[in-house]
């Protein structure tokens, strides 16, 4: 008994992390298929004790799949996410490729749980740095309206996979043996132009849209409206990648309805949030760091403070393991809700 799952992107540096939260969490695995690009194919990884040998992804690979978590690129999700459903599985896909198509739920149990009632078989993930941001503020607006939110990102270069956490490596190794670093991936693999990361900050993820924000801030923009189901919202992003392995970090400017509401009332309120963890005493030095939250399930908030010149104005400090709440543990938390209530 239990599901028969598949990973797609196993070798990824979030397919491992799928493996290992159905593992950690002990998700009703019946059978595992581990599928990749056929570069990756043969790898043999370990679920469970057990050694299982990771094939090339083909529509024929899902046949008898239930539930296949997807994150594999999105040209791999395009490819062969809606060949998954038609053979009888529910896709989870940790991509951008359907998040804002309107027949696909973008779900974050913790916010919009109920919105998985809809699918039409393709679940989509939110972006990791939209993900933590929405655990905290959805709290929030639920509790005391929110018109609008200004965020700034500090990203960890494991979000843009293996090759940027090696790079990162490899480059601090060559800077600190007095070496001159090389950079081929980051900021963007395709884009005509690359930049260190080790002791920089890069201000560009994803490539540049028309409008002058990169495409991850308006994923961060476009997901956060359609996760919290408020069109009207105010959002702007700016995203920037520092040379931190794993863990994304965001300076949070939000205004709310009411300017009656307190730092402590805001405390209240996010000390009982589902998958916060309130960690906020300037007094003791207690605020987030990625650092310490890397491994750990829970978005962590701190330095909130009230803005010095607007009654409804705050300022949080939000930092979650990107690769866990923001890609492979909410695709799993996902497809546990889909259990609970009865869409598998
Ligand atoms: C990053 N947020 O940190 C990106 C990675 O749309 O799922 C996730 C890309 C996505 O580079």
């Amino acid at each position: 008994n239990g599901y028969h799952v598949a990973v797609v992107g196993a070798t990824g540096a979030v397919g491992h992390q799928m493996i290992k939260t159905l593992e950690d969490r002990n998700f009703p695995v019946s059978k595992l298929t581990l599928l990749s690009s056929s570069r990756s194919a043969g790898t043999k990884l370990t679920f469970k004790g057990q050694e299982i040998e990771v094939q090339e992804a083909t529509p024929e690979s899902f046949e008898g799949v239930q539930i296949a978590l997807f994150s594999a690129g999105g040209s791999v999700s395009k490819q062969l996410a809606k060949e998954a459903v038609k053979r009888g599985a529910i896709v989870i896909d940790n991509t951008s490729a359907f998040r804002m198509d309107e027949d696909v739920p973008l779900v974050v149990p913790e916010v919009n749980e109920e919105d998985l009632k809809w699918h039409n078989g393709i679940i989509a993930n939110p972006n990791c740095s939209t993900i933590q941001m929405v655990v905290a503020l959805e709290p929030i607006r639920k509790h005391f309206g929110l018109n609008k939110i200004i965020v700034s990102t500090y990203q960890a270069v494991s979000g843009a996979g293996v090759s940027a956490i090696e790079e990162l490596k490899q480059q601090t190794r060559d800077i600190l043996e007095e070496k001159e670093p090389k950079a081929n991936i980051l900021p963007v693999k395709s884009d005509e132009k690359h930049y260190q990361i080790a002791f920089n900050a890069i201000p560009q993820i994803d490539k540049f849209q028309e409008n002058g924000f990169t495409f991850e801030e308006m994923k961060m923009i476009n997901e956060t409206k359609k996760i919290m189901h408020k069109n009207d919202l105010e959002v702007a992003a700016t995203c920037v990648r520092l040379p931190v392995i794993t863990g994304h970090s965001e300076s949070v400017y939000i205004e709310i309805e009411r300017d009656d509401v307190s730092v402590e009332d805001i405390q209240k309120v996010l000390k009982d949030a589902p998958g916060v963890t309130l960690q906020d005493d300037p007094a003791e030095q207690v605020y987030p760091m990625p650092a310490y939250c890397v491994g750990k399930y829970d978005t962590f908030v701190g330095r909130i403070r009230k803005d010095l010149d607007k009654a409804n104005g705050f300022h949080l400090w939000v930092v979650s393991d990107n690769l866990l709440k923001g890609a492979a543990l909410n695709s799993v938390q996902i497809a546990e809700s889909l259990i609970k209530l009865n869409l598998v």
